[in-house]
């Protein structure tokens, strides 16, 4: 039975989930074929009677699972024969360590940069939602002002991924030589960002591009997805 994954989409069709992307590339790596169902952000609590704010969210015959960490486990433990996304519990602690830095340092730097973009994407039934959402976040400021400032961001941006390309030095793939979920996390946030961010997020001789390469061709190119260039 094919998986359903429901996958927050804008109004061009790109997937505006960095969180659902981590889990398309689990799917792949598992080996399971799915159908992604686009949904809008004002179409998510109306899914499965209602029971989710957010996605990704799978249905899996008559079981739903929410939450990105929830549906990996899920799948690790339902799908025992294919490939584990974790290979032993050391393992998925690394890849939650590195889920929250990437969160906090990488994640809210690219939303920083890109918020307006969001909303700019978004289909037109869902701006009023992601405005208002978003607006009683950043303290008063409209997205417009909060956009602002983001060249000078950018540069913080590059700066605080400098612990992924030390990494890269001496690997191809976080998960060393091969893509492990640490891999799936930070690509996926790389292709949210594609999807909208209309200014380039890395120089053109960061050494990340390798590594964006590589992850965007794994699975038969499951990154090699329509997006904004993601290099100057
Ligand atoms: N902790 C959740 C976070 C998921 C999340 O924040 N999803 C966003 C899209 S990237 C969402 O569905 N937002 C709905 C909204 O803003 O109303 C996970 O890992 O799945």
């Amino acid at each position: 039975m094919t998986i359903r994954l429901y996958d927050l989409v804008a109004a061009n069709g790109r997937s505006l989930s960095p969180f659902v992307w981590r889990i398309k590339y689990a799917l792949a790596h598992k080996g399971l074929s799915f159908e992604a169902a686009p949904v809008g952000f004002t179409d998510i609590p109306k899914l499965c009677g209602g029971k989710y704010k957010t996605v990704p969210i799978i249905e899996d015959g008559a079981t739903t699972v929410c939450d990105s960490w929830a549906i990996a486990d899920y799948l690790d433990k339902t799908y025992r024969d294919a490939p584990t996304l974790f290979t032993s519990p050391q393992e998925r602690a690394m890849a939650h360590f590195f889920d929250g830095w990437f969160g906090l340092e990488i994640m809210n730097r690219i939303f920083q940069i890109n918020v307006a973009d969001i909303h700019n994407h978004a289909r037109p039934e869902d701006q009023p939602y992601f405005r208002q959402s978003r607006e009683a976040r950043l303290g008063g400021k409209t997205l417009e002002q909060f956009a602002e400032g983001r060249d000078a961001r950018l540069d913080e941006l590059r700066y605080a991924l400098r612990p992924m390309r030390a990494a890269l030095l001496s690997a191809p793939f976080l998960g060393g030589d091969t893509a492990n979920y640490a891999d799936y996390i930070a690509l996926g946030g790389f292709l949210w960002a594609g999807a909208v961010c209309t200014i380039p997020l890395l120089k053109a001789d960061d050494k990340l591009n390798d590594w964006l390469k590589r992850g965007f061709d794994l699975y038969d190119g499951i990154g090699n997805v329509e997006r904004y260039p993601l290099t100057a």
